[in-house]
């Protein structure tokens, strides 16, 4: 249509600012909202994961994508409430009882939604019963585990106990500076990723 014209960036918008205004325009353009989520904005959040993976982008810069993933999604909210566009399934996410470190939790968070996945930010400092009720709140959602202190390892290990014994069936990821998958095998959790990347395909797959 008329935004082939345009694209990638109108003339009016400097350098790689306009996600916010793109986004508007291709709606009006008549551009579904499920083509804008899955063709441009989620392919471009894989893009920046890989990247970020790779050390060629950094915690900026995903912050950066993150944030203009966000202000686009405020365009497209209307159409998810509506149930035109299908969400893979509901992610549910917090940074582990007695810890308080939430920025890559807030990273993993962000990239997870820009993957199409509904996400339940818990916060941080988030003990067993508070995942567990959230698990029984929203069926058949995964569950992810965040800690960055090797003290707060032990949270996880009680929380994925609590989580398997309320709810068999609920899937636990475990992730942060600290965690191994030697932990995470340990603790009975069933996946570990030691960056958002590789836990968005571990959803991805399990949906697909
Ligand atoms: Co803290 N802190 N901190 N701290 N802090 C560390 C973690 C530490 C390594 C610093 C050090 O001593 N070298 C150390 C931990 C030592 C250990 O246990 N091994 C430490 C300590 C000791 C502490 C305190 C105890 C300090 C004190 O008070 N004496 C205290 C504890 C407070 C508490 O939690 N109860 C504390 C406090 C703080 C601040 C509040 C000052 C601040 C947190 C601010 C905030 O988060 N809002 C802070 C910070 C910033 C850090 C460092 C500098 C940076 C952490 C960070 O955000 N990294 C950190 C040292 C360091 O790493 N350089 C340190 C960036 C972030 C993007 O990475 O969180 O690893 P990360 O997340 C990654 C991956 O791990 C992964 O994806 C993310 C993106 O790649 N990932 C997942 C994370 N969760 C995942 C979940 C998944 C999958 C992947 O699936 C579910």
């Amino acid at each position: 249509g008329k935004i082939n014209k345009v694209a990638p960036f109108p003339p009016q918008m400097k350098g790689q600012d306009g996600a916010d205004e793109l986004t508007r325009q291709a709606l009006d353009e008549g551009i579904s909202a499920q083509r804008i989520l899955t063709e441009g904005l989620m392919v471009g959040m894989e893009k920046v994961g890989i990247k970020f993976r790779e050390n060629k982008v950094f915690v900026p810069q995903v912050l950066m994508s993150a944030k203009a993933m966000s202000t686009a999604m405020i365009h497209l909210k209307p159409f998810f409430l509506s149930g035109e566009v299908k969400e893979k399934g509901t992610f549910i996410i917090g940074t582990v009882e007695g810890d308080l470190h939430d920025i890559g939790k807030n990273l993993v968070s962000m990239m997870v939604e820009g993957n199409g996945w509904k996400v339940v930010d818990l916060g941080t400092d988030v003990k067993a019963e508070q995942f567990v009720s959230a698990i029984k709140e929203h069926q058949n959602a995964f569950v992810g585990l965040s800690a960055l202190l090797t003290t707060t390892m032990v949270s996880m290990e009680k929380i994925t106990k609590a989580i398997k014994e309320a709810i068999p069936e609920a899937k636990v990821a475990v992730g942060g500076a600290p965690v191994t998958d030697d932990f995470r095998k340990k603790i009975g959790a069933d996946v570990y990723s030691p960056d958002p990347q590789g836990l968005v395909e571990y959803l991805n797959a399990q949906v697909a």
